[in-house]
């Protein structure tokens, strides 16, 4: 009965004369977080990931004005927890017996401790109250606590207050650090009822009030420098029920409203092409009806020359959208939007809008990411060259912290800890980490083969020397640099099928000290192999007695071998002139690994990404085969093999579409006629599935935001058009490029660092520690926070989720960026 009572008090909040009052307080939602206007509670909507524990997306969490500033409110085993310190179970979640009340449960199984934690609305905020299920074990005294972390670029140059003293939030960490063994930092504030961060601040200020043990404020920067500060209370020794109570009240400006966002493509529009911004809006703004398109000058005038009304996109999330449609100008010059009283960075309408959107991200990103040789950039140095002591074999029975896993078979003729010759060559590092993912490095090798065979990317602006390990960018040596990362991710690919005869699934940091490294990769290792009879500082100038040698995970997988097929077989028809030695061993290769896979059961994956599944190794098999199809001019044993494949690929199609599409011309009729109905269908699902957001593009909702969904959209959709254009026309792959380049969810930044005006220039590569960028890397971009808060944090870097280049991604950025260019000029 209580629980209809409060349902009925929350429902009535929705009626139109409670609205108003409702909106000054907060209530429980639908979806279980509190809710007024300008601050929503979230309370454990989203969780601590079982694979990468703590990513700061988690517990109680509180989005103010706009801005999610706090995260993981929970109890917690550690004063300043980092990335993989322990993290409690999510058990449930419900409504509680108070009116806006909700009641969540966790567990630590390891360490025998339960608890609930309710969330209460209140005057001004919010009641957190812990019940412990019994008093915690005694050796989690002085250690569990309920924690609440507080972005650090929230509090940047402001203060903070407790009933007792004040203080600076510091720019950068800055200690002092406890000489307790513990390796955590000393509290900033400590013994305080009340602390208050940002009194000088309406849309940041917070006031927290404990009934129970005092509040400490930390900078967990100190340990890790993705942490953020904490607002911390120890539970004490035999506290059960309310073993910790919270009084948290956010400051909430009245009748608070988020400006409008006004997003479109950084890089700007060709004359003839549709254009169309797209207008985020808080359901509280009362905006205009109409926005300008003004022209700006070279004397710094402006004037209007269009006014158009907005046409309502309906409601998606938590904003209202509109849509700004200036197709109609095709002037070209230097332009900005107007609406509801302010006006955009500019963005220019020219012929060669998209002529180098897609330079910087193959001759400074993938060249920043090369591994085994140095880079440098003019007076810069990106990194000394990289793992020359790669590689040991990785142990059986291993499961690594970045998702690697080795079973009891090594499928290597190594012995577990043994060096292993022949690896230090080539491949790119994946992401923000340094590792070398096979699976990841072969899509590099084939994005870049289609990129030169569909579109071109005849560019020179990197020497690159394999056999001195030098690479200067900014420095033309004569050759292209597609053709060139092209070879450099082929001689890894064939080091590993030539030390173990089959694709292995990578080499990566073997301790977490070493996996957390910021900066330079070339200082990641010191580049000597291991030698266990030297002392542990010992180096005799060829080895060390160091053993941080990386670790090879060497499992042979059906799916990384097709993936490796594919890569290789593409790669000898790009280096047929360039290296035609290193050509011939790539088609060798590729042939004799296709046949094997052929003749075995497909076996599935190691449990990365999907790769577990035996899908992959189906889909990869049919890439393969169209690699070797089109190498091969059209040879019958692979027209034949991939006319068997068919029920793959029509059960895979939107993955296989452009390898599909790709093997056309080697195929007979009856080949292409089968594929009319499968794409029709996927237009019609793409249709269906893009109409449901104001970007119409596929958006992911998971755990990791989508531009590589995106992009990949963008080409295959450009690769059907192609082929089928009486079917799929040329808007899909445009609206893809006008995403990932400004037109999306939360701000307008291009998500590729330095491409169009404004772009995303804190995110999370090896130098994000300096809250810097790489130049041409795509970022991951719009994670929707559950249950609906799309957000991409522009300043701050440590959200890998949103903020983390890779190279895969990228280079599928690279081919999105020709093919969306190819699309523009279509477009009359
Ligand atoms: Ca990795
Ligand atoms: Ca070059
Ligand atoms: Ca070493």
């Amino acid at each position: 009965m209580q629980k209809i009572v409060t349902a009925l008090l929350a429902s009535s909040c929705l009626t139109l004369e409670a609205s108003a009052a409702c909106a000054d307080s907060l209530h429980v939602t639908p979806a279980q977080t509190l809710e007024q206007r300008g601050l929503t509670v979230i309370v454990d909507q989203n969780q601590f990931n079982p694979i990468f524990f703590d990513e700061k997306n988690a517990g109680i969490q509180i989005v103010l004005h706009g801005e999610r500033i706090a995260t993981d409110g929970a109890v917690r085993l550690d004063r300043t927890p980092e990335q993989w310190a322990a993290v409690p179970g999510f058990v449930s979640r419900t409504r509680g017996t108070t009116p806006d009340q909700v009641i969540v449960r966790s567990v630590y199984k390891d360490v025998d401790l339960a608890y609930s934690v309710s969330v209460t609305a209140e005057a001004d905020g919010f009641r957190i109250a812990v019940d412990l299920d019994k008093p915690q074990p005694a050796k989690l005294a002085g250690k569990a606590g309920f924690n609440l972390d507080f972005l650090p670029t929230s509090y940047f140059g402001k203060t903070y207050m407790t009933d007792a003293t004040s203080g600076l939030f510091p720019r950068h960490p800055a200690g002092p650090m406890s000489n307790d063994g513990s390796g955590d930092p000393l509290p900033m504030a400590t013994g305080a009822k009340s602390i208050t961060l940002a009194p000088e601040d309406p849309l940041t200020r917070v006031t927290i009030t404990s009934d129970t043990a005092p509040v400490q404020l930390y900078d967990a920067r100190n340990r890790a420098q993705n942490g953020w500060f904490v607002v911390r209370s120890e539970i004490a020794a035999g506290a059960m029920k309310n073993a910790i109570v919270w009084h948290v009240q956010p400051n909430v400006v009245k009748n608070w409203v988020r400006p409008p966002v006004v997003s479109f493509n950084q890089a700007g529009y060709t004359l003839n092409r549709a254009k169309v911004a797209i207008i985020e809006l808080d359901p509280n703004f009362a905006g205009p009806a109409s926005a300008e398109l003004v022209r700006l000058n070279a004397d710094g005038s402006k004037n209007t020359v269009l006014t158009t009304r907005i046409q309502s996109q309906g409601r998606w999330m938590r904003y209202n959208y509109a849509s700004f449609d200036f197709s109609s100008v095709r002037q070209p010059g230097v332009y900005a939007i107007s609406y509801g009283g302010s006006t955009t960075n500019p963005f220019r309408i020219a012929a060669d809008a998209y002529a180098r959107i897609w330079q910087p991200s193959l001759d400074t990103y993938l060249a920043e990411q090369m591994d085994h040789v140095g880079v440098r950039e003019q007076y810069r140095v990106w990194s000394s060259p990289s793992h020359l002591d790669d590689a040991r074999q990785a142990p059986p029975n291993t499961v690594h912290f970045d998702a690697y896993r080795m079973g009891a078979t090594l499928d290597s003729p190594f012995k577990a800890g043994e060096h292993i010759p022949g690896l230090a060559v080539g491949g790119w590092q994946d992401a923000g980490d340094y590792d070398i993912q096979t699976p990841e490095n072969a899509s590099v090798v084939r994005d870049l083969v289609w990129a030169r065979e569909l579109f071109g990317l005849d560019w020179d602006e990197t020497s690159i020397d394999e056999a001195a390990r030098a690479v200067e960018i900014r420095k033309p040596d004569g050759i292209e640099d597609a053709a060139q990362q092209i070879r450099h991710g082929t001689l890894q690919l064939l080091a590993q099928y030539k030390v173990f005869g089959h694709a292995i699934v990578g080499i990566v940091d073997p301790v977490l000290r070493q996996y957390t490294h910021l900066g330079d990769s070339g200082s990641q290792t010191d580049g000597l192999v291991y030698d266990p009879t030297l002392k542990p500082n010992e180096r005799n100038g060829v080895t060390s007695g160091k053993p941080d040698d990386r670790w090879a995970f060497t499992t042979n997988f059906s799916a990384n071998n097709l993936l490796v097929t594919a890569a290789l077989a593409g790669s000898s028809r790009a280096l047929a002139r360039l290296d035609p030695a290193l050509a011939t061993d790539a088609i060798e290769a590729a042939e004799t690994l296709w046949a094997r896979e052929q003749n075995r059961a497909l076996q599935p994956g190691d449990g990365r990404d999907d790769s577990m599944s035996r899908r992959s190794a189906d889909v990869a098999n049919v890439t393969a085969t169209v690699e070797l199809l089109i190498t091969s001019k059209g040879a019958a044993k692979y027209a034949n093999r991939l006319r068997q494949l068919l029920p793959v690929i029509r059960q895979h199609f939107q993955d296989l579409a452009g390898a599909a599409v790709r093997a056309l011309p080697y195929m007979d009729g009856s080949f292409r006629t089968q594929l009319v109905p499968l794409v029709q269908a996927l237009k019609a699902d793409v249709d269906k599935d893009t109409a449901r957001n104001p970007f119409h593009v596929p958006i992911n909702e998971g755990g990791w935001a989508g531009s590589n969904q995106v992009v990949s959209f963008g080409s295959t959709m450009y690769l059907l058009h192609q082929a089928f254009p009486d079917i799929v026309g040329v808007h899909y792959t445009l609206d893809a490029i006008d995403y990932v380049l400004g037109r999306h969810p939360a701000n307008n930044l291009s998500l590729v660092s330095t491409v169009g005006t404004a772009s995303k220039l804190v995110a999370y590569g090896h130098n994000r520690a300096d809250y810097s960028f790489i130049p041409g890397g795509m970022v991951p971009g719009v994670l929707i926070i559950k249950p609906d808060f799309p957000e991409a944090k522009p300043d701050w870097p440590f959200l890998w989720f949103e903020n983390e280049y890779t190279v895969s991604t990228t280079s599928a950025y690279i081919l999105a960026a020709r093919a969306a260019a190819a699309a523009a000029d279509e477009a009359k």
